[in-house]
């Protein structure tokens, strides 16, 4: 079951077909005792009842991003391939070695990237921060979890990136991360009660005047650690009043030669989810 939020209010999606919720506040839903046995109620209730037509409908709302008053979190280096970019970025400054170190270790890579106030919903636009020259998109597979620490569904995530900050330094890694508009979330919540499986591929595509400019794809099972040890971390004396939403990293690097321009349309596709396009702006 897919659950949006818009400017309308929240639906529900199932099997193509849209509900209105009647709960409207993400910050209480997502702390609900059974999330997914709410929208399940909604969808049964409505289902097989001549609906009285609603003006407002999914078709016809704003999709915004499914984020009210939770933090967005982010786990890094949980990729090879986001280990060994990592490794050549920060090399002439000496730190590439703590990748490596943090790929094996066994407390994970988390660091803070966004309060809903810095986060772009689907159809509207990231930032490249105007002093960054290397810039990079990151796809990743996003949890929401409960105010219990449970995870209760996915969405879809991009973790703006600015390469030459993060790689002159790894101390600079907050500002190379943390700035407006540098996190994408969206277009729903997949509110499912088991785990996503291994084969979930993750799909980046990057077009550049109307051509495609850089394509890549890869499956959860490349991820070396698992959403709920993530989650574990995360949890561990750190509470979450409104639930929070972690990144589980990327996959995906572009090549070196590769740095995002204004005009840019970022794809990010994980299927039992959806797709999350933004466009890419510089100086706005
Ligand atoms: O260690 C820096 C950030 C890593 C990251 O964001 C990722 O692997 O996705
Ligand atoms: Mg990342």
């Amino acid at each position: 079951m897919k659950l949006y939020r818009t400017n309308v209010g929240c639906f529900v999606e199932n099997n193509g077909r849209s509900y209105p919720v009647p709960l409207t506040s993400l910050d209480k839903l997502f702390n609900l005792d059974d999330l997914h046995g709410y929208l399940k109620s909604i969808v049964e209730k409505s289902d097989g009842v001549d609906l009285v037509v609603s003006e407002i409908d999914l078709s016809t709302a704003q999709i915004l991003a499914p984020i009210e008053n939770q933090e967005v979190w982010a786990a890094g280096v949980t990729y090879y391939r986001s280990r060994s970019a990592r490794m050549e970025e920060a090399k002439s400054a000496g730190g590439g070695d703590f990748y490596d170190r943090v790929y094996s270790a066994e407390r994970p890579e988390l660091f803070f990237k966004a309060t809903a106030s810095r986060v772009a919903g689907p159809g509207s636009h990231v930032r490249i921060r105007s002093d960054a020259k290397w810039n990079v998109p990151e796809p990743e597979l996003t949890l929401l979890i409960n105010n219990r620490g449970q995870i209760i569904g996915y969405t879809v995530g991009n973790d703006m990136s600015s390469r030459d900050i993060e790689g002159e330094n790894p101390l600079y890694l907050p500002q190379a991360k943390v700035y407006d508009r540098s996190c994408a979330l969206g277009p729903c919540v997949l509110i499912i009660p088991e785990p996503l499986p291994a084969t979930t591929p993750i799909r980046l595509e990057i077009v550049r005047d109307a051509a495609p400019a850089f394509s890549a794809d890869i499956t959860l099972a490349e991820m070396k650690r698992a959403p709920a040890t993530l989650v574990e971390y995360l949890f561990r004396d750190n509470s979450f009043p409104y639930g929070a939403f972690l990144m589980t990293g990327t996959g995906i690097v572009p090549p070196d030669s590769f740095t995002l321009k204004s005009g840019d349309l970022i794809r990010i596709t994980i299927d039992p989810i959806g797709t999350l396009e933004n466009e890419v702006k510089q100086g706005i």
